[in-house]
């Protein structure tokens, strides 16, 4: 049976980011019988960002529901809480060891986000996230795990570690695959088409949270900043029109010549309003589900955890068992 590892990191509210490059597929994935499907919730990774803990538990249990929203509920998909699965704290440790500062050096989300504050000032656990990554995979001996374009990087370096350390001490770690979907991998800011839109942004207004409602998917769509001109197209010097035919085209299920043909000679008005709609008609029935479970007092959600904490523990934990006899730790 294959197994498959992704992750919702609760560092904010899930955005339409999230759902597009990730999270869409997810429910039609875990229902395949032939995979064993973990979906972990990576709250030791927030950390990172040092989070109000009121917010990281909300937004951690908030993850789960969306899990659950999206269809990842059966027998042999697993939803659970990196936090109680202490396995992946430890390997990280022992895969500290396997690897190198310049490795670490060359992560791109790493020095992204060291370039705004300043590398020196930066939390070892944010240069160190890649390596519990790498533990979050290898505990499970993933063959695959599915990522937006930002991730693969971290994908690459677990390959890298796995390999060494299978190196040295024998057929260990299964080496994953990282499994990139090409469209929708990188789904951009509205109102600055150059950055990713990302849930752990403190300005809202170029991110469509997964919770918004109808009025305010309206207005940040209809705000949502545009190129010059006033044709519909993609382009290298249109930018936001890509990001917004991008988004058009996923959703409705259209490809992005037959949306530019739609569209000609009627302007962005048009388009924006119906980009709108389409948003609006695809969250809607999510949302609905994902208010049942947060407001039903967590049953649903605290039986999914249980039920994915029994078979990760399970495995992570002999994962572990069979590293520390091989490196001689009690
Ligand atoms: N803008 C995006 N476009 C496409 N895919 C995206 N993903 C995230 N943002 C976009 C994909 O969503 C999955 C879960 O992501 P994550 O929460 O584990 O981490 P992330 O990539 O760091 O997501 P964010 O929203 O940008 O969080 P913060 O702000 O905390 O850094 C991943 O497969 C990711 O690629």
């Amino acid at each position: 049976m294959k197994r498959i590892v992704s992750g919702i990191k609760p560092t904010g509210e899930l955005t339409l980011g999230n759902y597009l490059g990730a999270m869409r597929r997810w429910g039609e994935m875990s229902a395949n019988p032939d995979h064993e499907h973990f979906f972990f919730v990576p709250n030791l990774h927030a950390l990172t960002v040092r989070p109000e803990p009121k917010t990281l538990h909300t937004d951690s249990r908030a993850a789960v529901a969306w899990l659950l929203a999206m269809g990842v509920d059966h027998d042999h998909s697993y939803i659970f809480m990196q936090s109680q699965v202490p396995a992946h704290s430890e390997l990280t440790w022992i895969l500290n060891n396997y690897t190198t500062m310049g490795e670490l050096n060359r992560m791109t989300q790493f020095k992204d986000k060291a370039l705004k504050s300043g590398a020196e000032g930066q939390l070892v656990g944010l240069y160190d996230y890649p390596v519990l990554m790498a533990a979050d995979i290898l505990l499970y001996d993933a063959d695959e795990v599915p990522v937006g374009e930002d991730q693969k990087q971290h994908v690459e370096l677990t390959r890298d570690i796995a390999t060494r350390f299978n190196n040295l001490h024998g057929d260990v770690f299964r080496v994953p695959q990282p499994t990139v979907q090409s469209e929708g991998a990188r789904i951009m800011n509205l109102q600055d088409p150059a950055k990713k839109m990302s849930k752990s942004d403190t300005d809202d207004s170029g991110n469509i949270l997964l919770t918004d409602d109808e009025k305010t998917i309206v207005k940040k769509i209809s705000r949502a900043v545009t190129d010059s001109g006033s044709v519909v197209s993609t382009g290298a010097d249109k930018p936001a029109l890509t990001n917004l035919l991008t988004i058009h085209s996923i959703l409705a299920g259209k490809s992005i010549e037959e949306l530019e043909a739609a569209y000609a000679g009627k302007g962005y008005g048009a388009f924006k309003e119906d980009l709108a709609d389409i948003v609006v008609e695809t969250l809607a029935p999510l949302q609905k589900h994902y208010h049942q479970l947060m407001s039903e007092g967590n049953t649903k959600i605290d039986q999914a955890l249980e039920h994915g904490w029994w078979r990760a523990s399970e495995l992570a934990n002999a994962k572990l068992a069979q590293v520390k006899e091989i490196l001689g730790l009690f």
